[in-house]
């Protein structure tokens, strides 16, 4: 096998392990933010309910947990759609590292939706410390990517 197949033929094999991501479209610039922040605000409203049982406010309820992170999960898939070139522009925390770090914004975007998997498996042993660590290290995985990329 030649260097240059095997090179394709690795390229190809890590595409096909991410997860694939719809291409909306965004008929003005301002669409493109109102899309990204719709997602994350619905992160924060399941990521909320989860952290409250997490934290012992709410009580443990596993099917309230799974249909929760479930949401997560779905709407983690988003926002990074909406990260086009010419919103850096508008008015909104995103910082332009967005754009001049896009490997880096990329593999924290990825590292979010890795944890939101591990969080759902969590919320389905039905074990509140499973929960707990699982609602940690995503909001690890949240913090780092607000610290670096938001304002
Ligand atoms: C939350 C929330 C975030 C993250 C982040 C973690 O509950 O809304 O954006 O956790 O604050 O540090």
């Amino acid at each position: 096998m030649t260097l240059f197949r095997s090179l394709a033929l690795a390229a190809a094999a890590f595409t096909l392990s991410l997860p694939s991501l719809a291409q909306p479209t965004f008929a003005k610039p301002e669409d493109a933010v109102n899309y990204r922040q719709g997602a994350l605000k619905k992160m924060k409203s399941h990521f909320d309910r989860l952290g409250a049982m997490a934290s012992g406010r709410a009580p443990f309820d596993s099917k309230v947990a799974v249909e929760n992170a479930e949401e997560f999960v779905a709407q983690a898939r988003l926002p990074w759609a909406g990260f086009v070139p010419g919103t850096e522009k508008l008015s909104n925390k995103a910082r332009p590292e967005i754009w001049t770090e896009q490997v880096k914004f990329k593999d924290s975007s990825e590292k979010l939706q890795a944890e939101a998997a591990k969080l759902l498996v969590a919320a389905k042993t039905n074990n509140l410390d499973n929960l707990k660590a699982a609602f940690g290290s995503t909001a690890a995985s949240c913090k780092a990517c607000h610290d670096a990329f938001r304002n």
